[in-house]
Parts: C-alpha cells; structure tokens; sequence
C-alpha cells in the first residue's frame, strides 16, 4: 500500500494529464515499408499536490493512449516514491494478474510511461538527477550511433512536405554520403544501418562501402528479422570481422540461436527478447550476445536496471534501442545509459531525424562528439516548452494518424508491396 508518510510530508498525485501528439518524420524506409509523414508520441505530465510536474514521453498509438487513459484516473493520491504500488494499480487497471511473476508488455509499457514521470518528480522533490536516483552516474555524457536509413527524398503521399536536407539515400554511395553528414553534424563514433530494404547483396556492399570509408567506425546492420537462417548466415559470412554485431538478422529465438552458432560475430536483439520470459529460452538456446534496453517496453528505468543486471549475470551485453522520439524520452534514455555501467555500446537514437520539433526547450540535449551532456537540474533536467507541445498536439489532431502503418504508406503508393518476414 502507499506509504502515510511515517511523519515526513509525502508529496502525493494530484493529476495526471495525457497529451497525443505528432511531429515531422521523413520517409524512413525498413523492412515493414516506410515511415508516414508523421510520427506520433503521447506527452504525460503527473502534477502533484505540492505543486511538482513529473514529465514522461511514450508511444502515441491508439491502444497506447487508451491503456494510458485507463490507468491516468487510478493515479490520484500516490506517492510517485512507491513504484511497486503503481506497478500494481496499473496492472490492475489493465485487469491484469502477473503471468509467471512477470507483467505482460502492454503492462510494462504503460508502467514505463508513468514511472519516468515519477523519477521526474522525485528528482525535483529531492534535487537530484535521475541518475543519481538510479544509483549515480559512471558516465558524465551518453554515446549514441548514427542510425542510418534508406530513405526517399520526399514523401509522395504529402504535397505539403517541405524536403530536407539530407536528400534519397537508395545505394552504397548515398548512404556513405549520409553517414558523411551524421559524423560531420553530431559526432558520431558508431554507425548503424537499418537494413531488410534491398536485397542482402545490396546492405552487405553499403557495409562495405561504409568500412571503406569510415575505418574506425563501429559498425552494426539490421534488417528487423527480414532474412532466413541461410540468408543471415551467409551476410554473416560475407560480414566476417566488419560488425561490432549483428542486429535481429532473423525471426525469433530458435533461428536467431542458428544464426548465432554459425556466425563470427555477436547477435543482437530488440525483437527476440523484449521481456523477461524471453531471457531463460535466449540464454538456453545461447541465441543472443546483446540485448537492447529500452525503458518504453522493459518496465522502465527500474526494469531496464533489473534487465542490465540479467545481462551481466549471464555475460550478455547490453545496448539500447530507440523508436522515433522527442527530448523527454531522450533525456530518460540519457540518464538511464550514464547510470548503467554495463551498458557498453553506444545507444540508438532517432534524433537527427527529428531535428526542429521538440516538446522540450531547446539548449540541453546536445550531441558533442556523438554524446549527449548528462542534464544536471534535479530530476530529468528538461523543461516543457508548452507552446510547442501545443503546436505539435494541433498537428496531431489534425494529421489524421492514429496508428502507426508503414506497410500500409508505402502500399500507397506501390499497391503490390506485401509484409514479409523473412523476406529472403
Ligand atoms: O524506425 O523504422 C524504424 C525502426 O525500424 C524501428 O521501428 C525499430 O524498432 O529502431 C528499431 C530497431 O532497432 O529495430
Ligand atoms: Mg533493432
């Protein structure tokens, strides 16, 4: 039960208010087809009764933002201190019970959307960072890689997009040029591409092509499960000591253990282990080297601690994934990888492709050398810039995306298009 506070004043939940929103994404394609011209997030501020805001940033889908709004009432009157006691209401809510000893991802999903808020406000109600509350930081600034894409130059399906900058990368030589403008702009050390776009061929060559021109560079490739057991086992030839590691070549823990005996380098995962009932089949079947963290799915902060501490008991390594993202989640992300010292590769992120629209004010969230500062104000040290957060929730009444569909986009305008998996 909540704590009454044992003769100390308790900051308490007074109000929790969920705000959908949709911001600017270019026409990323992968293996499921290509991003629309909008990517959604849902923004929560958990007000408390002494006048403290906790911020939180989650996915923006539909059944996302029910389950949020299903939870957001139950809220009221708790201690953002007692994180057990909002794992239980909002299991509850989802009229769940645990599976195992586990919650199920939809219950951990909107724990995670919660519990950074809580972190927020317990770091501003004690002045500490959120990694200080997270056991204190071993890094002062965050590695992040270069997330590299295939991608058109404009968005067919949107007469009103004004194209970037960074122009079509389709080929070796475009997404060279693109990783040219990542490492220029932002730093970067570490490049990955996200590969199951052209025929393996073509993803081993731009590996190549990216070796060639980025010697030092770490270098990772995933194709989102887009390739068979003999598919992957042959890029993993053909990759043969070019990969820092290889990232969810294929579908599900018994091909990815295949995959993984035949290959030189480690396999990664954000697809194949996303919970932990995934962790005792992965580790038996020895099926993956590293796992990617993600607070948005893992349980949060304290699950993707609970998660870097499996890791290391069982000597797998530890990276993190991203989703499209804005800056609450980049600062919960940055916190959480300063706080985990087994957290050893750099983090994915979106960012780049996000450049211009925030929900954050601007000025904390710097890439130096493809780093991000660890923020020093108490709690996640980002502040609501609450006239963009108006802005992109207009844009998101308006955009008419409810649901995130890149299978569904690219058959606009390629009516033959199918999702498959493999898909060679
Ligand atoms: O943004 O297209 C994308 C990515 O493919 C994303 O959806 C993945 O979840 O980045 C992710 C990954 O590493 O698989
Ligand atoms: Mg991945």
């Amino acid at each position: 039960m909540a704590g009454e506070g044992r003769g100390r004043a308790v900051t308490r939940i007074a109000e929790v208010t969920i705000t959908p929103v949709a911001f600017r994404d270019p026409p990323l394609l992968n293996s499921n087809g290509v991003h629309e011209p909008f990517a959604l997030r849902a923004i929560l501020e958990c007000r408390t009764d002494d006048g403290l805001v906790g911020l939180g940033e989650t996915y923006g889908e539909l059944a996302h933002l029910e389950r949020l709004r299903a939870v957001a009432p139950r809220l009221a009157g708790l201690d953002p201190f007692e994180l057990n006691e909002l794992h239980r209401r909002v299991a509850e809510s989802l009229g769940e019970a645990p599976h195992g000893g586990h919650w199920s991802r939809a219950v951990e999903e909107t724990f995670g959307a919660v519990e950074v808020a809580f972190y927020d406000i317990a770091g501003k109600a004690t002045g500490r960072t959120v990694a200080e509350l997270l056991g204190g930081a071993v890094r002062d600034a965050v590695p992040y890689s270069a997330y590299l894409f295939y991608r058109w130059a404009e968005h067919p399906g949107d007469p009103g997009y004004e194209p970037d900058a960074w122009g079509a990368a389709l080929d070796p030589d475009g997404i060279v040029a693109q990783a040219a403008r990542m490492v220029e702009s932002y730093g970067f050390t570490s490049l990955k591409l996200k590969g199951g776009v052209f025929p393996p061929d073509e993803e081993v060559d731009a590996i190549h092509a990216l070796r060639a021109a980025f010697p030092e560079h770490p270098l990772r490739i995933d194709p989102n499960a887009a390739w068979s057991v003999p598919t992957s086992l042959a890029v993993a030839r053909a990759l043969d000591g070019e990969l820092e590691y290889l990232e969810d070549p294929t579908d599900g823990i018994a091909a990815m253990a295949a995959v993984a005996a035949g290959s030189s380098m480690p396999l990664a995962t954000n697809m194949c282990v996303v919970e932990m009932a995934h962790i005792p089949p992965a580790v038996e079947q020895k099926a993956v080297g590293i796992v990617l963290a993600d607070h948005h799915y893992w349980g949060g902060l304290s699950g993707s601690r609970q998660l870097a501490a499996i890791c290391a008991t069982f000597g797998i390594g530890l990276s993190m994934h991203s989703n499209s993202h804005l800056g609450i989640s980049l600062a919960a992300m940055t916190h959480l990888a300063a706080a985990t010292p087994n957290l050893g590769y750099a983090c994915d992120t979106h960012r780049p492709w996000q450049a211009g629209e925030d929900v954050v004010a601007p000025g904390v969230l710097e890439f130096e050398n493809g780093s991000v500062a660890l923020p020093t104000a108490p709690g996640l040290g980002v502040e609501l810039d609450r006239d963009a957060l108006g802005v992109l929730a207009e844009q998101y009444e308006r955009c008419g995306v409810r649901t995130r569909d890149d299978t569904g986009y690219m058959q606009r305008f390629d009516p033959g298009y199918v999702r498959m998996r493999p898909r060679w």
